[in-house]
């Protein structure tokens, strides 16, 4: 950085100087600059006062000449705690002017060719915008975006061309969160490696139209081989991008990971910061000093609708909020053809202006001609006219922004890049659907625009000079030079000198083996009449695994501030509290054997109250095994009714892509959870885990059953490699935990076995999770008052056991005349006489989905409704799901059947306390 020349350039070097972290505080002088620019009136100063700042200034100048700018950096925080002192307010401002942070004299020169660069973007360009008009000619109406890449594409390509480096020996590469909607372009740069066949790339969204073809955005699960990072949802980028780069420092400091320069950079739409999951998380880039993360939002300044800020402008807020958060922050607003201008800027008219035009305004200016450009913007100041006055309005219409003006861009990710000590930001000025025209570019139908008719296509075959014929334009022909074209020869050696192409997905690394079996054989031995609950036997196990020579090291404990709720705290002090700085002060209970304890290389990631963040760690630790070659296994406990309800689609996304590991869905059930009333009692999760297809749902009843389902787990995913994940849930109640009855792990593991078998059942009781102690009672009354024996049945999942027995229904219906699949809950069940009761602490609608399958249309008995604060007893009385009601349902199903008479199930609800004319809770 030089000593800057003169008043103006001194100036802007110290706003180019500044880092989020720096400590510098920007409190200017003139700080309508620098906010949104709108009270000009304030700059308007009297003779004398005129006077006296010209000597303020004066001075300064003489102080940056002689002296530089950390003088005057500091010099303005004496005069900044002078003026404090004395009591004088100074105004705050987290905003810079609405200029480039890097000024023209801050920027390298230029690494690449910039002519043939343009040349492949321009193709790149076309192709993706070939991709989409094709597949909407082919099909009208399957959608696809055209503009998003069309102003995002200079960005990319500086990433390809500089920066993005793919996994080697050497290095593990950069990960690249894209932006969803931008996936053509990513899609025409394939083709135009050669990673992609152009009968492939002529069948984006239609992937069963002809093999192979190409999914809308970005997915994992349809291109395994090729996406990482399902980002089209969004907010859950970014968010899972800031986790991800923290669980590299975690991979790091634990030694897991060699430290090294590999980068996370995350795409995102202006429109998309708007979603709570894109900011939510920024505090914690800056606090953990994530310099290892890069954001670039591309500010096209529009979304779907409309303009992201009409009124206001997108990149100041963000600059705001993301410097406030201790982000370097680099805007990148003006492309070069403005830097003269800014040079003869004397009085600041030119930087006052482009800081009160409000965002709508400037995208009127893409639409509108250059002499209204001239007009509407310039002349507001005479002297801004008369700046321009040699510019015709055909050039000033030209002069781009920052975003796609490679220089400026490939400045500023190199200043992101080099960046320390802090996660950077650029935001990057573009124009929304760059070239489309009088298609599209910067109108508020763009994001919307799928088809071009013939004129515009040759606009845009013009513009950016693709050798396409008129003949030929109209049937929108790919185009991919020959390979030996100096173009195609830059493009294949940029990216072999940045290590390969990106991205690419790897697949399971180096298996581990199973753990020892010691860690899971005192849960199936049982606890010998202690009573326990579910989650003090899942927190022993957890402990147990992290013991485990096999796996321990890889076992990723994550809790959202709930450690203490599950009775997790003896794990501090085991394995430590996840602290990249260690602990830098003496804990309260140090006194305590189960002190609070940081640690550099602590184990447990400890997020505070954050489950949308827990599951971001979750998934950077679930899918550590393809992006890292590491094969972490996360388990992360939550209370049960915040998971899926809350944060469902990052379950989704896990879901998409191919995350391993197990949720553990903490204090469940309806009426298990007492107290906590209606916010709190989950008897939903487990129906929200019926629609994520490799979700593997469990709700068990004894400790036993949730240690096989455990080993299994991790013999599935991990040993096997399978690409599914768990959610499991633990409840609080406590009771004596039995042994396991012999042979029951694979019941336990398909969803159902035969728990407790009765001579004569006529009656068969299905319960899970806590009710099925429930269950185990009423099937005691039952045999006790009523002389009625029941088989009692313990279901660990009705998700697996639908799931199987839909895939056999399914079989079955292709397969006519060929001997029928039994599904295993028909085969359990089929010999089991009687009428069936099902009883469960969640929705009907769940031991409901497996009804057609059992012998005998059930009885449901659940949990539907509002839940209450009150006691286990109370609650499960409320909801119809204690034993009484269990044994009543089973003799009024035995009534129906001519079994019992209609006179003993009245007197047995009267005798054990079953309100008939209650209303149903449900509406409650
Ligand atoms: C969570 C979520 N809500 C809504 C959408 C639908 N959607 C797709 S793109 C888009 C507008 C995107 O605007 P912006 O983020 O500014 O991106 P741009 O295309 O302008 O780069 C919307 C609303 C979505 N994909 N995800
Ligand atoms: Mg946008």
């Amino acid at each position: 950085m030089g000593t800057g020349t003169g008043k103006k350039g001194g100036w802007r070097d110290m706003v180019a100087g500044q880092s989020g972290r720096d400590g510098v505080e920007y409190t200017e002088s003139c700080p309508d600059l620098c906010e949104n620019g709108m009270s000009a009136d304030s700059l308007a100063p009297d003779a004398e006062e005129s006077l006296e700042n010209k000597e303020w200034l004066e001075s300064l100048d003489e102080v940056l000449d002689r002296t530089g700018p950390d003088r005057v950096r500091r010099l303005f925080g004496e005069l900044a705690c002078h003026a404090h002192g004395r009591g004088v307010r100074l105004p705050f401002s987290a905003n810079t002017p609405y200029i480039n942070t890097i000024p023209p004299e801050g920027q390298v020169p230029y690494p690449g060719d910039l002519e043939i660069e343009k040349r492949i973007e321009d193709l790149m360009r076309w192709n993706a915008m070939a991709m989409v008009v094709r597949a909407n000619r082919e099909e009208a109406g399957i959608g696809g975006h055209i503009s998003t890449y069309a102003s995002a594409a200079t960005l990319y390509e500086i990433g390809f061309n500089h920066f993005f480096r793919a996994p080697t020996e050497g290095h593990p590469g950069d990960l690249v969160y894209f932006q969803g909607h931008a996936s053509p372009g990513m899609y025409a740069r394939a083709f135009m490696e050669g990673r992609i066949p152009l009968e492939q790339i002529d069948n984006f969204r239609h992937e069963f139209h002809d093999k192979p073809g190409l999914p809308s955005y970005p997915h994992p699960w349809l291109m395994p081989d090729f996406w990482q990072f399902p980002t089209v949802s969004m907010g859950l980028g970014p968010i899972a991008a800031i986790y991800h780069a923290r669980f590299i420092k975690y991979l790091e400091d634990r030694g897991l990971k060699e430290p090294s320069d590999q980068k996370i950079w995350a795409f995102l739409g202006d429109g998309e910061t708007d979603e709570p999951e894109s900011l939510g998380a920024i505090t914690l880039a800056a606090r953990e000093h994530l310099d290892n993360l890069i954001f670039v939002v591309n500010c096209n300044l529009q979304r779907l609708d409309g303009p992201v800020r009409g009124n206001a402008k997108i990149i100041q807020e963000l600059e705001a909020a993301f410097r406030g958060a201790g982000w370097n922050v680099i805007k990148v607003i003006w492309g070069s053809e403005w830097d003269p201008l800014l040079a003869r800027d004397r009085n600041w008219s030119l930087m006052r202006r482009m800081g009160e035009v409000v965002d709508g305004q400037y995208q009127k200016y893409v639409v509108e001609s250059g002499e209204y450009f001239r007009n509407d913007f310039f002349g507001k100041y005479p002297e801004l006219l008369e700046m321009v006055k040699d510019i015709p309005d055909d050039e000033l219409h030209r002069m781009r922004r920052g975003g796609h003006d490679p220089e400026k861009v490939y400045a500023a990710f190199k200043r992101a890049f080099e960046c320390q000590g802090s996660p950077s930001i650029v935001l990057a000025k573009t124009i929304k659907g760059y070239g489309l025209g009088e298609a599209g570019e910067g109108k508020n139908i763009t994001h919307q625009q799928k088809k071009l008719n013939e004129a515009e296509l040759r606009v845009f075959r013009t513009r950016f000079d693709i050798p396409v014929s008129d003949e030929e334009i109209d049937t929108i022909p790919f185009y991919r030079p020959a390979d030996d074209r100096p173009e195609m020869q830059y493009l294949q050696a940029r990216r072999k000198s940045l290590g390969g192409y990106i991205p690419v997905r790897r697949p399971l690394a180096n298996k581990p083996g199973m753990p020892d079996d010691d860690a899971f054989a005192e849960f199936l031995e049982g606890t010998g009449g202690r009573e326990v609950s579910t989650t003090m036997a899942f927190v022993r196990l957890l402990a147990n695994l992290l013991k485990d020579k096999e796996i321990g090291k890889l076992v990723v404990p994550i809790v959202p501030d709930e450690a203490r709720t599950f009775g997790m705290e003896a794990l501090f002090r085991q394995v430590g509290i996840y602290s990249h700085p260690g602990q830098l002060y003496e804990p309260v209970d140090r006194d305590n054997l189960l002190y609070y304890r940081e640690a550099k290389n602590g184990q447990i990631l400890e997020e505070g109250i954050t489950e949308a963040g827990s599951l971001s760690s979750f998934i950077a630790a679930g899918t550590a095994y393809s992006n890292h070659g590491i094969n972490t296994i996360p388990f992360f406990i939550f209370y049960s009714m915040f998971g899926l309800q809350r944060v469902g689609d990052l379950v989704w996304a896990a879901g998409d892509g191919r995350c391993k590991g197990f949720l553990i869905g903490g204090t469940s059930g309806r009426t298990t959870l007492a107290g906590e009333g209606l916010q709190h009692q989950d008897g939903n999760s487990h129906l929200l885990a019926y629609p994520v297809p490799n979700l593997m749902a469990y709700d068990p009843a004894y400790a036993y059953e949730m240690a096989v389902i455990v080993r299994d787990g991790i013999r599935r995913m991990y040993v096997d490699g399978e690409d599914v994940f768990y959610y499991i849930t633990v409840m609080n109640e406590n009771y004596a935990q039995p042994a396991m009855p012999d042979g029951m792990s694979e019941g336990i593991v398909k969803g159902i076995y035969r728990l407790k078998p009765a001579d004569g059942a006529k009656v068969q009781l299905l319960g899970s999770g806590a009710i099925l102690n429930e269950v185990g009672k009423a099937a005691d009354i039952l045999g006790d008052r009523y002389g009625v024996a029941a088989n009692v049945w313990s279901v660990t999942s009705y998700k697996e056991l639908c799931r199987e027995a839909q895939e056999a229904e399914r079989w079955n219906t292709l397969h006519p005349g060929e001997e029928p699949r039994v599904p295993y809950v028909t085969q359990c069940l089929s010999d089991a006489p009687g009428p069936v009761v099902a009883a469960s602490d969640y929705v009907k609608a769940i031991p409901g989905s497996v009804a057609r399958w059992l012998p005998r249309t059930p009885v449901v008995l659940g949990t539907d409704g509002f839940g209450r604060s009150d006691g286990r007893e109370a609650l499960r009385d409320f909801f119809e799901v204690d034993a009484a009601h269990v044994a009543v349902a089973a003799l009024s199903a035995l009534s129906r059947d001519g079994q019992v008479a209609a006179e003993v199930v009245r007197q047995a609800a009267a005798d054990l306390g079953v309100n008939t004319e209650r209303p149903d809770p449900v509406g409650r």
